[in-house]
This record gives structure tokens, C-alpha cells and sequence, in this order.
């Protein structure tokens, strides 16, 4: 690896905060969701808002260089007026000074999910002016951060929260309506342009991307019939956030299948051109599986996602588009999730060779069930998952793609949205029944011997 191979972790505000009404944070569309269906939420998660100093020093004992987090939008902005507060610029100060001191690179995330309630009650991301209010709190961060960071990303996972969001409803606001997708998906898309568009007004240094939930797409057969799924699929997964980011330019093919059911006539030539002029500098790819699809011929669209951790729950299937298929020769979590590392390395060539941008892993991780009452979780199937996916970017590199960063999800133990804190991700244990006390796993140690083997190689 090239010896600015960044190398760390990733978090979200929301997932490991905690402090969810301290030092006037206003209420994210998670707290009031997650609240009113009386649901295992953030409100503590694992205290990073008090710990956060133990969280990175462990991140740079761990050998890694690199911190990605997010900045929640309710904790810097204190309403629709955009007047901003003081303490929460503080906090984010706090900890990427606490990242420089350490020598870990901060990665920003600006949207990891929580926006503001004040803006959902408006309809959200249904709502024009929530663009321009995203815009305004990226120009805020940019203003008040931009001297300490160099890498900058708009939206995580645009894919991820409009589709549960609006069309399959498991997360807030919880809808399931595909006017209303199309509709969020685009104004996101805007938005992020927007967000671009102000990093790039403003001669801010550094470089602005965008991070995308990653699923590469392959087929059952190489029949003429599911190659056609196989578009569809792509194009549903990966290609109206990546084309739309790096080319500037929803795909077409998409926006004429979608034009015969629905209206589309919110996609204005104004926002069209600034989604065009400004294109991001790079790519984060978050890669936990791929899909494997048939083509669907028959019965209805159902998607089905599993928040129990009960193997065989998980569905989707999208009528006349394609069905998502389970590979029987390979592993899958007990949240349904296929253990495919090769996906990776195909994925970052298939992405390289379309965008031509450096990219970033900015996640990857596997979530499981863990006794963290022992002294060190002894955690092989991480280590061996981790193993095999930077295997694959390794690979990907030989293969000439332009690859920065890993990221694992998560650096340490965290709430995992609607699957509570049940389902762990972290190389540090956290203790969310006593007092949120970190111990190290296996894989924490194994991790940093992996990036000193690399470093020893330069
Ligand atoms: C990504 C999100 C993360 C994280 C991760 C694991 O989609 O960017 O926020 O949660 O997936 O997903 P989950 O927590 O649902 O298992």
C-alpha cells in the first residue's frame, strides 16, 4: 500500500454520540422516531460524546490513521432559521483537534442520517427548502472546520436511507410510497450537489466526495433476460447515486422506465445543471455484500429487511425489475447478510474503471452477536472477514484502481439502526450494560499489526 493508505474506522453522530438533548442538541428525526415507537434508541449508545478522547487514543494504539465520522446536523444548527450553536461547533472542534493530536486524519461525513426533527416536520426530504438548509450547515462546517480537514463527504449512503425511509418504510420517516422516493432521492442528489457546489465557491482545501452503500451487482446465468435484471438491479442499487455524484447525470435509462408510472416533473433544468457542474472529487464506497439477481416475472414487489438477526427474514423483490437471490454455496449472517469478499474486488474495478476517481472503503465490517463480559472477545470470523476483504482491495490495486482508504465499521462497538446495540460491529468491545467500559477484541490487535506489516513494506 502507497504510504498515504489510510487506514482507521467509521462511525455515525447518532449511532455512538449518545447525548442526545445535551448542551442544546435539538431533536433528530432518529430521536423523535426512535422515541415515539418506544424502540431501543441512541440516547446513550456508547457515550463517545463523553468519551471520546479514550476512543481515539485506542484508535492510534491500534496503529490506525484514520478517524471518518459524522457531524450531526441537530447539534450544530439550532433551528429553521439556521441560527447556530456555539457548543456544538465546540464538541466537533474537540475532537478533530483530539484526531490531530493523536496524528489521526478526520474524515468528515456531513449527513450520516440524523436530520434535524425541526425539518422533517416540514415534510423532510420532500421539501425543496431542506436542500438549501443542507446547503447553509455545509457552509457552516466548511467555514468553521475547513483549516483542519482535508477530506470532506456530503451524503452517507444516500441509497440506504431514502429506500428504507420512503419506500420500504423500516426506518423514519417511515413511508412507502415510490412518488415519494423518487422524490427524496432526487432532493438528496441536489442537495449534495449543492453542498459541492459551496465547497467549491468557497476555496475551501482539501477534497469533497460522497459515500455510497456499495452492491455490486452480478447475475444467476448470462441470459439475455437477466443481464436486463441485472441493469435494472444496478441501477436501483449503485447507479443513481454514483452516476448522478461523479458524471453529473441520473441514468437515463432509469429515468425514462420510472417517467412511464410516475411524474417526474420535479426534475427542474436548474437543478440539472448544478447537479452537472459539480461533481465530486472522489468516491467512498461502504461494501458489506453484493446482490445476486433473477429476473422477476411474476407476483408482487415486497421488500423485507431483517432487524431480528434471525437468519432467512430479508426480501427484495421488485415486480417486472429483478429478485434478489441467495447464493446457496455461500455464508450469510444471521441478519441475512452474504459474506462475499470477491464482490469487493470486483466492485472496485467495476467502479474505477466507470467514475475513474480515487476511492475510499469508507466501511466495512461484519455485525454478530458477542459476549463482551470476557476479558478479550475472541473474535476469528472478524478477523477473517477483514482479512479477506483487504485481500480484495489489494487485489484491486494490482488490478490499477486508485484506492486510498479502509475503513472497518466500526473502531468500536455501537447502535445499529432499528437492530438495537445487539448487533456488534466494533474491534473494541463496549459494555452497554456496565457503564460503556471498552476492551479491546482480537481483532483490534490484529488490525494493527496488519497496518505496521503495510508500513513495513514501504
Ligand atoms: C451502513 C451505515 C452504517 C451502519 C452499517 C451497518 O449502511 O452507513 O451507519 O449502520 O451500515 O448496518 P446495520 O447497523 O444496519 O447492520
Amino acid at each position: 500500500m502507497d504510504k498515504n493508505f489510510l487506514w482507521g474506522g467509521a462511525t455515525a453522530s447518532y449511532q455512538c454520540e449518545g447525548a442526545w438533548n445535551v448542551d442544546e442538541k435539538q431533536e433528530s428525526m432518529w430521536d423523535h422516531y426512535l422515541h415515539l415507537q418506544e424502540l431501543e434508541n441512541g440516547d446513550i449508545a456508547s457515550d463517545h460524546y463523553h468519551r471520546y478522547e479514550e476512543d481515539i487514543r485506542m484508535m492510534k494504539e491500534g496503529g490506525q490513521t484514520s478517524y471518518r465520522f459524522s457531524l450531526s446536523w441537530p447539534r450544530i444548527i439550532k433551528n429553521r432559521e439556521g441560527e447556530v450553536n456555539q457548543k456544538g461547533l465546540d464538541f466537533y472542534h474537540k475532537i478533530i483537534d483530539t484526531c490531530h493530536k493523536y496524528d489521526i486524519e478526520p474524515f468528515v461525513t456531513l449527513y450520516h442520517w440524523d436530520l434535524p426533527q425541526y425539518w422533517e416536520e416540514t415534510g423532510g426530504w420532500l421539501n425543496l427548502d431542506v436542500c438549501q438548509a443542507f446547503e447553509h450547515f455545509s457552509e457552516v462546517c466548511f467555514k468553521e472546520f475547513s483549516d483542519k480537514i482535508k477530506f470532506w463527504t456530503t451524503f452517507n449512503e444516500p441509497k440506504w436511507f431514502i429506500v428504507n425511509g420512503y419506500f420500504i418504510g423500516n426506518y423514519p420517516p417511515g413511508l412507502q410510497n415510490v412518488q415519494k422516493t423518487m422524490i427524496a432521492a432526487y432532493h438528496v442528489m441536489y442537495a449534495s450537489a449543492l453542498s459541492v457546489r459551496a465547497f467549491r465557491a468557497g476555496n475551501y482545501p482539501g477534497q469533497i466526495g460522497v459515500v455510497h452503500s456499495y452492491t455490486p451487482v452480478n447475475g444467476v446465468n448470462d441470459s439475455i433476460e437477466t443481464k436486463i435484471a441485472m441493469r435494472y438491479a444496478d441501477n436501483y442499487c449503485n447507479n443513481w447515486i454514483l452516476d448522478t455524484a461523479a458524471k453529473g447525470e441520473f441514468p437515463i435509462d432509469l429515468v425514462a422506465k420510472l417517467s412511464e408510472s410516475y411524474d417526474v416533473s420535479f426534475m427542474e433544468e436548474e437543478h440539472l445543471s448544478i447537479i452537472k457542474q459539480n461533481t465530486v472529487d472522489f468516491i467512498g464506497l461502504n461494501y458489506y455484500a453484493r446482490t445476486l439477481v433473477k429476473p422477476y416475472t411474476t407476483g408482487e414487489t415486497q421488500l423485507i429487511f431483517n432487524h431480528t438477526g434471525k437468519k432467512g427474514e430479508s426480501k427484495v423483490v421488485i415486480k417486472g425489475w429483478f429478485e434478489q437471490v441467495k447464493d446457496p454455496n455461500s455464508e450469510f449472517t444471521a441478519w441475512d447478510t452474504e459474506i462475499y469478499p470477491k464482490g469487493l474486488e470486483d466492485g472496485l474495478i467495476e467502479a474505477y474503471e466507470r467514475y475513474q476517481l480515487p476511492i475510499f472503503v469508507t466501511e466495512n465490517g461484519v455485525g454478530v452477536r458477542e459476549d463482551v463480559t470476557v476479558d478479550c472477545v475472541n473474535d476469528d470470523y472478524r478477523i477473517s472477514f477483514m482479512n479477506d476483504h483487504i485481500n480484495a482491495i489489494m487485489n484491486a490495486q494490482d488490478a490499477g484502481c486508485d484506492i486510498r482508504g479502509y475503513y472497518t465499521w466500526s473502531p468500536f462497538d455501537l447502535y445499529s439502526w432499528k437492530n438495537g446495540c445487539e448487533k456488534r460491529y466494533g474491534l473494541v468491545a463496549v459494555d452497554f450494560d456496565n457503564n460503556q467500559i471498552r476492551k479491546p477484541k482480537k481483532s483490534y490487535y490484529w488490525f494493527k499489526e496488519i497496518i505496521e506489516s503495510q508500513a513495513k513494506l514501504i
